[in-house]
């Protein structure tokens, strides 16, 4: 897999993907970085890549030139580097929200190509958005720019290409595929502010501290994002042990 970013500060999405499981996909080869820099394809001498909008009001616009040669420099090369279909995705609080399911399918394709555009100042010039294949957004509120978006959409799709993980990682990316919440962690000391560990975890019972983490993970998914189990059938087992969670939380 290949990804390319059109970014205005290159350095700082070079700099975010070396570290941790997505740096360490790209050092293994499951994935490789472009980087293309619109004001590298500006046509003044000012190497100018942004303008005021049409109508007024305040902030700036990209213009659609520098970023539309941008991004066929990008696609021209990931054809190149054998990614015959290169994919343009625009990160903005206007796409589409980001999902689990996404993810996976983005994931899914060894030799896809992915150019994201991130955005700054007001926004991008819409005739240029028009000739993109996608637009997502990674969440309900704004940031500065489209960096961070296209780092977690990164970091999202590096981490579920095979070979990212190690052993003992890939056991906890199971949360969301699983479509409920995480239970709750804790590790030594036994006792913390007052707080005791739950006493299935220190049972060696692997059967009930399994079924105790599926019930925490139930429960706090019915209680926190109601939402994520309108659209995941329970089994008759589940339901019991909802219930139970149900009756042992503490009322009021
Ligand atoms: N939320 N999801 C998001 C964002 C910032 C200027 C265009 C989001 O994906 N991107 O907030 N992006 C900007 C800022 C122009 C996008």
């Amino acid at each position: 897999m290949r990804i390319d970013v059109v970014t205005l500060f290159p350095e700082m999405v070079e700099h975010a993907a070396r570290f941790g499981v997505t740096g360490r996909a790209r050092e293994r080869g499951l994935w490789r970085l472009g980087l293309w820099n619109p004001r590298d394809f500006a046509t003044d001498n000012h190497r100018t890549v942004d303008d005021r909008p049409y109508g007024g009001g305040p902030g700036m616009v990209m213009m659609a030139g520098p970023l539309g040669q941008a991004l066929d420099a990008a696609r021209a090369a990931q054809r190149a580097d054998g990614c015959p279909a290169p994919r343009t995705i625009y990160l903005s609080p206007a796409g589409a929200p980001l999902s689990h399911r996404r993810v996976m399918e983005l994931a899914g394709a060894p030799d896809a190509g992915y150019v994201l555009l991130a955005g700054r100042y007001e926004g991008v010039d819409e005739r240029l958005v028009a000739t993109l294949d996608e637009e997502i957004a990674i969440g309900d509120f704004v940031v500065s720019g489209g960096e961070l978006p296209a780092l977690m959409l990164i970091d999202a799709i590096a981490r579920q290409l095979p070979g990212a993980l190690n052993d003992a990682e890939s056991a906890v990316q199971e949360s969301f595929a699983t479509g409920l919440l995480d239970c709750p962690h804790y590790t030594r000391p036994e006792h913390h502010a007052g707080q005791a560990v739950p006493e299935v975890l220190l049972s060696g019972n692997h059967a009930a501290i399994a079924r105790w983490r599926h019930q925490q993970a139930l429960g706090r998914t019915a209680t926190r994002r109601p939402d994520l189990l309108a659209g995941r059938a329970l089994t008759q087992d589940e339901e019991r042990l909802l219930a139970a969670w149900r009756r042992e939380q503490p009322t009021g």
